[in-house]
């Protein structure tokens, strides 16, 4: 067997070098928590060049997401500063082996949130709330996973881009969501999708970073995790997502 330190340099190389691999799960037996130990490996890696953790995200927290990919837990990655683009700005297809773009909510923390929390003290962390887009790019090839595999890559996690911030008192729990690419609507839900609720995305972020002894810290930004089934990207397009009463938020995608 391969070693969790060698996993994590083998998904570090094929991100940093957008080339697609073979799924670890196919040639180890990798539990899920081995699979976060490489996460967490392979984010030393990133923090080593220079990179700085910025939030969390959240992935597989909607039936649509789930179907789309064929795994039916919700997981969570790390997000750095590296992968932050900026609203209205441009993407890199050659940076990534095979992008999607998926409408999210992203939550700003105000205040620490860990382990087991109400919905009520999750929301009481919360400063703001945002209209978002992730963008991920699986590592394997042909975007096919299984469980430990999409955990042990980052949970996909590759790009994402955040509108403007709003007080957290809009109700939230559902809203209209439209993906938008060249203008033609792709992809229709709300905001339910998310669990029922994106609350429950953070209550269930709280709770998994604290089994690694983490926290939602103040300021780090917290993607609830696809609202739709994802979009494949190619260049020249124009992606917008909008979330009633938040707004949109748009990218350009550049050879
Ligand atoms: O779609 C994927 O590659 C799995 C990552 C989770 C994406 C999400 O639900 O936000
Ligand atoms: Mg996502």
């Amino acid at each position: 067997m391969t070693s969790l330190d060698e996993l994590a340099v083998i998904v570090d190389d094929a991100a940093r070098n957008a080339t697609a691999i073979p799924q670890l799960s196919l040639t180890q037996a990798i539990t899920v928590d081995e699979a976060y130990a490489v996460q967490t490996l392979s984010m030393a890696r990133r923090r080593a060049r220079g990179e700085h953790r910025v939030g969390v995200k959240m992935g597989l927290t909607s039936r649509t997401k789930m179907i789309q990919v064929g795994v039916d837990e919700v997981i969570w990655g790390r997000l750095t500063d590296a992968m932050r683009v900026d609203e209205g700005g441009i993407v890199k297809r050659s940076r990534y082996v095979h992008p999607r773009a998926e409408p999210e909510l992203a939550f700003l923390m105000k205040h620490r949130l860990s382990g087991k929390v109400t919905p009520v003290e999750a929301l009481a962390a919360v400063e703001a709330i945002a209209p978002a887009i992730e963008i991920i790019d699986s590592r394997y090839a042909d975007f096919k996973f299984a469980l430990p595999d999409v955990v042990a890559d980052n949970a996909s996690s590759s790009g994402f881009v955040v509108g403007e911030w709003h007080a957290r008192d809009i109700a939230f729990d559902n809203l209209g969501v439209v993906l938008e690419i060249d203008g033609r609507v792709k992809q229709v839900a709300s905001t339910a999708a998310i669990l029922g609720h994106p609350l429950r995305s953070l209550v269930a972020a709280a709770e998994m970073v604290s089994r690694v002894g983490e926290a939602l810290e103040p300021g780090a930004i917290v993607m609830a995790g696809g609202i739709t089934a994802a979009e494949p990207l190619a260049p020249g397009m124009h992606v917008r997502a909008s979330i009633e009463r938040l707004g949109r938020v748009n990218f350009t995608v550049e050879a």
